[in-house]
């Protein structure tokens, strides 16, 4: 199951993608979410770089995990002090990338945290996902921050802003900090992958 965890490129234009076929499973959501941190969790590893500065990660970061599928680690965005054209061109980063990959990419994660409601970016986001029609969950992040009558909480405010979602299925609660949930999405990546 995920043992092995290499850093393989960072992609700042789309003709820099890999080549080939490999499947990809991507980590988006706003920045200091926890995508990096998400991936060293269910590798068990540090290799994906995570910092507690917002808004560092201007590249597509490609992590190849078991010399067979991709994770890939999207910039976050979000970050109140990058300038409009630095958040054009993650857009435009964004756009061509999903437009570029179709059927590599088998399963998206969209994190969001737990601590906020989602932001209008996440939404954004969740609407674009859906129309783009890819393979995608949300994961509510950080709950080991949380009481459980907030996680209770937050989890009403992903059903009212982003209807539909179904818990075990396009939808979980986890924490890198306590492996809160990591069972399941290891499961969930697997599976997503050998189809
Ligand atoms: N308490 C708690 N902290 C977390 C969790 N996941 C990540 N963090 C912390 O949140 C901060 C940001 O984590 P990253 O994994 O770097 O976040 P990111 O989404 O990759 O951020 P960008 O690359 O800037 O977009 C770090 O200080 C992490 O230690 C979690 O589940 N619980
Ligand atoms: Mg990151």
């Amino acid at each position: 199951m995920m043992k092995l965890i290499e850093f393989h490129k960072a992609v700042y234009k789309i003709a820099d993608l890999p080549k080939g076929n490999r499947a990809e499973v991507v980590l988006c959501g706003r920045s200091n979410v926890g995508k990096s941190s998400f991936i060293n969790c269910l590798l068990s590893s540090k290799t994906a770089k995570t910092s507690s500065q917002p808004g560092k990660t201007r590249s597509i970061n490609y992590y190849l995990i078991d010399n067979k599928f991709f994770f890939v680690d999207l910039p976050g965005f979000g970050y109140a002090k990058v300038s409009k054209t630095e958040r054009d061109n993650w857009q435009k980063l964004i756009d061509d990338y999903f437009n570029s990959s179709g059927g590599r990419i088998k399963l998206v994660l969209h994190l969001v945290d737990s601590r906020h409601e989602p932001t209008p970016l996440d939404l954004m986001l969740h609407e674009y996902l859906k129309q783009m029609g890819m393979p995608c969950a949300v994961i509510l992040n950080k709950i080991d921050k949380l009481k459980q009558s907030e996680i209770a909480a937050s989890k009403r405010n992903i059903s009212a802003t982003m209807p539909g979602l179904e818990a075990g299925k396009d939808f979980f609660l986890f924490s890198a900090v306590s492996g809160f949930g990591k069972k399941e999405l290891l499961k969930l990546v697997n599976n997503s992958i050998i189809e």
